[in-house]
């Protein structure tokens, strides 16, 4: 068995599959692909055969192509059970999803690269008009999120319950994000407890972009 991760050290969405392959205990080849370098190396033709959108993460697993962060989480999920990132409830699964999808759909998408390249090279927008909108969009979802984590932790330290689920993988590249977009988290106390619980334990710590053969 080969598990191969077209990943970049400061994708956000790579980090929560780097997460989920850690906490499984799974080795993996790490095949980084710049996303500056080249006009971006996910675009080039070799990885759009692999993964037609032309985004990082893409997952390989003797000879399957699996795409889009979350959809490899869960395949993770199904191949490697132990230990489970999602809870055996369906209430609790549901609660867990809607916590990591709030991310990936709601937040994520609003500040990735090509976003933000539109903005400054169609709608002229500099530096600081980038980060004005990236701070808006995290801080919008971070709300919503802190009630959500609020609702569902038990103990203070997890999004869900007391282990660590695939919403803790989403939520942890997430603030990692806003600390890059500048944004200051006292006003989300619960998310800044769970993040820093959970940022130095082994499998995060090794998942971080800074820990990763490609980080400058
Ligand atoms: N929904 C996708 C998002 C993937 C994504 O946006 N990846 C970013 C890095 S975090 C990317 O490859 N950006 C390249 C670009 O925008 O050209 C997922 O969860 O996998």
């Amino acid at each position: 068995m080969a598990l191969r991760l077209h990943t970049y050290w400061r994708s956000s969405a790579a980090y929560r599959v780097r997460i989920v392959l850690a906490l499984k205990g799974l080795d993996y080849e790490s095949l980084p692909r710049h996303l500056l370098r080249d006009g971006g190396q996910q675009r080039r033709p070799d990885y759009l055969a692999l993964n037609p959108q032309g985004l990082v993460p893409a997952l390989e697993d003797d000879g399957t192509v699996v795409t889009q962060s979350l959809a490899i989480c869960e395949y993770l999920e199904q191949r490697f059970p132990a230990p489970a990132l999602l809870p055996a409830a369906a209430r609790d699964r549901a609660a867990v999803r809607a916590m990591a999808l709030a991310v990936a759909c709601d937040i994520h998408p609003l500040n990735n690269l090509r976003v933000q390249q539109y903005l400054r090279s169609q709608l002229g927008q500099d530096d600081a008009g980038v980060g004005r909108w990236a701070r808006h969009w995290i801080a919008q979802g971070f709300d919503a999120l802190e009630l959500l984590v609020a609702r569902h932790s038990g103990d203070g330290r997890h999004c869900f319950g007391t282990s660590a689920t695939l919403a803790d993988a989403c939520l942890v590249p997430q603030v990692y994000n806003a600390r890059r977009a500048q944004l200051d988290l006292a006003p989300w106390p619960r998310i800044a407890a769970v993040s820093a619980h959970l940022e130095p334990l082994p499998a995060f710590a090794a998942a971080r972009p800074e820990a990763q053969p490609d980080a400058e």
